[in-house]
């Protein structure tokens, strides 16, 4: 009798203890969320910085939650604008921007340094400087 408790208590515990570590590792695994504005002024905005950068680590996962404006001009898609670097192109760094909020799963690549994020859609006054920066660095 007393024996069947001790051992329905270490049952729980154990059970317990099992569903504390997924419940870590799900919070530790879940990627950060880099919110990114693609404005009406067909400028790149990184709400509560002063410049548009993005600084990740090599391997970084992250869920970029970007806000695109109209500015003026669109693509035949209804793209009003695009989040290219053209070096990443085939691991999903090439997103184009419907107006609305959408979110898009990303990981960083794996080369440090510096990288160019290009909007490719002309979508108005300003388009040609529409660009920002992405800092891959340990
Ligand atoms: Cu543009």
């Amino acid at each position: 009798m007393r024996i069947r408790k001790i051992l329905r208590t270490m049952a729980l515990t154990g059970a317990l203890i099992a569903a504390g570590a997924f419940l870590v590792a799900a919070a530790t695994d879940s990627p950060r969320v880099i919110e990114l504005v693609a404005d009406k002024d067909n400028t790149f905005k990184v709400p509560g910085q002063s410049k548009p950068v993005i600084t990740l680590k090599p391997g970084e996962k992250i869920l970029l939650r970007i806000t695109a404006h109209f500015g003026g001009e669109q693509a035949r898609d209804g793209s009003v604008h695009s989040f290219v670097i053209k070096k990443l192109r085939g691991q999903g760094w090439d997103i184009r921007l419907k107006e609305g909020t959408q979110e898009y799963p990303l990981v960083a690549p794996q080369q440090t340094g510096e990288y160019l994020i290009e909007c490719t859609v002309k979508c108005g006054p300003g388009h040609d400087d529409m660009n920002m920066k992405l800092i891959v660095k340990n």
